[in-house]
């Protein structure tokens, strides 16, 4: 029996917002405390995460003086000692204010887009402070309702503007973070900007510095968009652009759910990891995502608990699919026929031979393809009776 037992090793990390969600939703007051972000970090360490990440404002109120946010960050420096955590990621909230009702970089008010890149520049001090690596942007609030109020040309130039700003100031200030863009299609606004992982590949090249600028993913983003997570994964990596990565729960075209990591569409999330760990993705394993509603704070660190079991659960699967013969030796038939005469890129010889060569149609079309049996052996390999 393998032990799904959480290790630092394996650098599970959880949102400060994460574990910390009270359980307000739009319908209805928070059924929790807040939690302190010293007790989050305490615990976390307790179940084996790796570190914890944050927005500025989940350690440090946003009206806080500076002899307070001292003092908090100094309390907060301490417990990651004492436990040895760590903060590999950090990022802004640009979306709770209501300074921010209609955007952050992409506000039409000259005047909100400068006060939310200061914003930022401040919260990468305090990443840098703490000692992250990775910086997210994810902009919640750059989008629309209204397209007559805005024009999304000029929105793609402002947020451009903002991010060549920071990217700037990050390289200036010698902070050297890796900048990882995250996308979502909707919610808060009605339409988001740069709605897909995808669109954040195209738009990065558009950047002054696109070397250090990347993605970060998350799986209830694109899975709310009815898209493949795991294809909008493989194309961030196919690009090197993979950063950072959000996991969680979500059943398609439903609100954003955010919950416990495996707890919906197993086999989506055992592809996922399947993809990372043969990958050697070596970034954290980060969980984007909170306790139902219902939880009591106890239930909160058993939902933690969950997301990383899961994973590892899902790993030690992969692991299984990548031994297992019968999986195997079908993959094996499927790819017999090696590579095609193209993969060794143009000459005018190779097209002439290709003009001229001759298949053999029907066999081609009639080959076997028993994929309702290899669909089936995952099902059983998933379902444990493998
Ligand atoms: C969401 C987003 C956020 C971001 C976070 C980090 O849907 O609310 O996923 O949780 O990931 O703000 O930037
Ligand atoms: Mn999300
Ligand atoms: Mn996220």
């Amino acid at each position: 029996m393998s032990d799904f037992t959480p290790k630092p090793k394996h650098k599970f990390t959880f949102g400060l917002w994460t574990v910390g969600n009270p359980g307000r939703d739009p319908f209805g007051e928070p059924t929790r405390l807040v939690v302190n972000p010293v007790d989050s970090v305490r615990r976390l360490a307790e179940l084996g995460a790796y570190g914890v990440n944050l927005h500025d404002n989940d350690l440090v109120p946003f009206d806080a003086s500076p002899a307070e946010r001292d003092l908090i960050v100094k309390e907060f420096k301490k417990a990651l000692k004492d436990t040895g955590m760590k903060v590999p990621m950090a990022t802004t909230n640009l979306f709770t204010h209501p300074i921010f009702k209609d955007g952050a970089f992409t506000s039409n008010d000259p005047k909100v887009r400068a006060f939310a890149t200061q914003k930022v520049m401040r919260s990468m001090d305090l990443g840098a402070e703490l000692g992250a690596e990775t910086y997210v942007f994810w902009g919640g609030r750059e989008g629309t309702e209204v397209d007559a109020s805005k024009s999304p040309l000029d929105a793609l130039k402002w947020m451009r503007e903002s991010l060549n700003f920071l990217n700037a100031y990050n390289l200036d200030q010698g902070y050297n973070f890796r900048l990882a863009l995250e996308a979502k299609p909707n919610e808060p606004r009605g339409d988001i900007y740069l709605s897909t992982t995808g669109n954040m590949l195209a738009f990065i090249e558009t950047l002054d510095h696109p070397e250090n600028v990347g993605v970060n993913p998350e799986f209830a983003h694109e899975t709310m968009a009815n898209l493949n997570f795991t294809h909008h994964v493989a194309q961030a990596i196919d690009a090197g652009k993979l950063f950072h990565i959000d996991l969680n729960g979500q059943k398609p075209s439903r609100f954003d759910q955010d919950l416990r990591f495996g707890s919906e569409d197993q086999k989506g999330a055992f592809f996922l990891v399947k993809l990372l760990e043969d990958t050697g993705y070596d970034g954290p394993r980060h969980f984007d995502a909170h306790a139902y509603r219902s939880s009591d704070i106890e239930d909160v660190y058993n939902f933690a608990a969950g997301c990383m079991r899961s994973y590892l659960i899902l790993k030690e699967k992969a692991r299984q699919f990548n031994k297992d013969k019968e999986i195997q030796a079908i993959l094996k038939q499927l790819r017999k026929g090696g590579d095609s005469p193209i993969a060794t890129g143009y000459s005018k010889g190779a097209a002439e031979k290709l003009k001229a060569q001759d298949f053999d149609v029907e066999a081609l079309t009639n080959r076997s393809l028993p994929y309702e049996q290899l669909d089936q052996l995952v099902v059983d390999l998933l379902l444990g009776v493998r």
